[in-house]
């Protein structure tokens, strides 16, 4: 019903552009776009406005779905771009119209105000914070607008401010790392040795960065001969997990492992530990586990450098066209949906890596 609205505003406006046409204008709808042909991931910020000619006018029977991305900070973001575009294309019966945030939260309000301003069908977030949204949800809501999340959760007082949700379970990625770095060290026969851990954070207040950070400490309090020396965030970007690896290295002599919130900052640690003079990987003096398990990951397990990544998929395009397809036939969809994820140490690197697909 919504989108039969949305024909008649549609029709308004193409009547307008022709007689704009007719007056001799080089008129541009502003009806934002993006067909997923685009391989900038650095577009825009939070303007969620851009140009196309009036001939590439959605049709009608396109679901619009505006999409509201965190950034291109790492692979996994990268990865679930791509997937994101590929499977709201216009090819798939959509039209999506694609804003890179920067990672900045006041850019993905603006862009969803202009989504509910150019009355999307539906609104996709995969939001920065978990804190922040009841002001615009609520706008959403009014405006009928179903509010689709993705990847990272939010903290919203409401919860019918949202339709569902889908992505990982951040803590249990958490869990899975303590297990895996516990077997491990008991396996080279250093269970009952002092173990010296830094962390490398994701986004402080990003699902991703609360659920690894308090899983992993949640588990870690089993171990009492771990420590965990310190935690700071490299904003879950290679060049940021380097610089905070070099100050950790700079402050201290005998770290043991390094826990890296996820794989571009696992890249930039080992640099910084390989500029140090000092080695990391299976043969190495530090251990580094991993979150993601992203292409790069694997080759770096198998060049011997990285231990160990915990699995995060970015694969949400065809799960997120699932729940529209549903809710567009009047079905009913479940609220929160995981995604079944595994652990990939070293070992295995070589054997998974020709099945991954990001
Ligand atoms: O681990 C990291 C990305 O929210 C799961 O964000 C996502 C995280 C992912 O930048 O690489």
């Amino acid at each position: 019903m919504k989108r039969f609205h949305k024909l008649i505003a549609l029709l308004a406006v193409l009547m307008m552009v022709f007689s704009l046409a007719a007056c001799g204008n080089n008129s541009k709808s502003t009806v934002g776009t993006d067909t997923g042909e685009s391989t900038d991931n650095t577009q825009s910020s939070g303007d969620a406005e851009a140009t196309t000619d009036e001939a590439s006018a959605p049709s009608d029977d396109l679901i619009v779905v505006g999409f509201s991305q965190v950034g291109a900070e790492s692979d996994w973001r990268t990865a679930n771009t791509e997937s994101m575009k590929s499977t709201f294309s216009e090819a798939n019966g959509y039209q999506l119209i694609f804003d890179d945030a920067q990672q900045k939260q006041e850019n993905q309000i603006k862009a969803v105000r202009n989504f509910i301003q150019q009355d999307v069908d539906y609104i996709v977030i995969a939001p920065v914070t978990e804190t922040g949204w009841d002001t615009v949800l609520q706008e959403a809501k009014e405006a009928g607008i179903p509010v689709i999340i993705v990847d990272r959760m939010i903290d919203v007082s409401d919860d019918s401010l949202f339709t569902a949700w889908v992505g990982s379970n951040f803590l249990q990625e958490g869990y899975n790392a303590v297990e895996w770095l516990a077997g491990y060290l008991d396996s080279k026969g250093r269970a009952e040795e002092p173990i010296n851990i830094v962390t490398l954070q994701g986004t402080i207040g990003s699902s991703a960065q609360i659920g690894r950070t308090d899983g992993f400490a949640e588990k870690m309090a089993a171990y009492s001969n771990w420590t965990m020396l310190e935690k700071q965030t490299g904003e879950f970007t290679q060049s940021k997990g380097q610089e905070v690896m070099e100050s950790f290295l700079k402050s201290y002599d005998d770290i043991d492992v390094v826990i890296a919130e996820n794989d571009n900052m696992a890249f930039g640690a080992i640099d910084a530990i390989q500029a140090a003079g000092k080695t990391c990987g299976p043969d190495g003096d530090i251990t580094i586990v991993s979150f993601d398990a992203v292409a790069a990951a694997f080759d770096a397990m198998i060049a011997g450098t990285m231990n160990v990544s915990i699995e995060c998929n970015p694969l949400h395009g065809p799960r997120v066209a699932e729940i529209i397809q549903k809710l567009d036939a009047g079905e009913t969809v479940d609220k929160l949906q995981y995604v079944e994820e595994g652990v990939f140490p070293a070992e295995t690197a070589a054997e998974i890596k020709p099945t991954r697909a990001y």
